[in-house]
């Protein structure tokens, strides 16, 4: 049976653009449809946590990006973006991305609320996980295959543009070796049709 996929996603979210970028890079055909999850009620009853990204495959339901791209990798006919060497070194360093996603996220998330609701201790812990992320991506960058895509440089990639769009580039100025291979990924057609937006 041919599987309908519907990804429930977001105009700026870092997990959802990995989960976009796998199915571009993966050949994957689906229904992307663009929500407002903090007014989406419907998505509660796939997914109760109500986050993008979400996936419905023929009614059934994935939750979390990297479940999402462990299944689009699963069902394409590419090479896989998660070969068996290697598959723990790519594993942590896509945890490593999802952690300065969530970081930066959290750190924007508390930015917007109202004065008296927020917590300048807050801020500050998640700008200092912020750069020590990054710090630790550039001095344990390796050199990767330029022609061998694997997940952890689509959720690296995502995660500093990310950075990028809700914080700063600064980190540009003291990572060359990130810098550097970043500038190049970016021109990637998959990355360049799905640059974060406000709306
Ligand atoms: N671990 C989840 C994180 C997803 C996530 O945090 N999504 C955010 C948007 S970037 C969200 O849906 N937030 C809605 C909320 O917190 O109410 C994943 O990898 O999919």
């Amino acid at each position: 049976m041919k599987e309908k996929i519907i990804l429930y996603n977001g105009p700026s979210s870092p997990f959802g653009r990995k989960t976009k970028v796998t199915s571009l890079i993966q050949e994957i055909k689906l229904d992307e449809k663009i929500i407002n999850v903090y007014e989406a009620d419907f998505l509660d009853k796939h997914n109760p946590i109500r986050k993008i990204p979400t996936l419905v495959v023929n009614g059934f339901c994935i939750i979390d990006s990297d479940n999402i791209c462990l299944y689009l990798d699963s069902i394409s006919k590419k090479n896989t973006l998660f070969p068996k060497e290697n598959y723990w070194e790519i594993m942590s360093n896509t945890s490593i991305a999802n952690g300065l996603m969530e970081s930066v996220l959290e750190r924007r998330m508390e930015t917007i609320r109202q004065d008296n609701e927020k917590s300048l201790n807050f801020i500050k812990k998640q700008e200092i996980r912020i750069t020590r992320t990054i710090e630790w991506l550039e001095n344990n960058w390796k050199n990767y295959n330029k022609n061998y895509l694997t997940m952890d440089q689509v959720a690296i990639a995502c995660a500093l543009d990310y950075t990028i769009f809700r914080f700063n580039n600064n980190w540009k100025k003291d990572c060359p070796k990130l810098t550097n291979w970043f500038e190049d990924f970016i021109n990637n057609e998959f990355m360049k049709s799905t640059s974060p937006s406000e709306k």
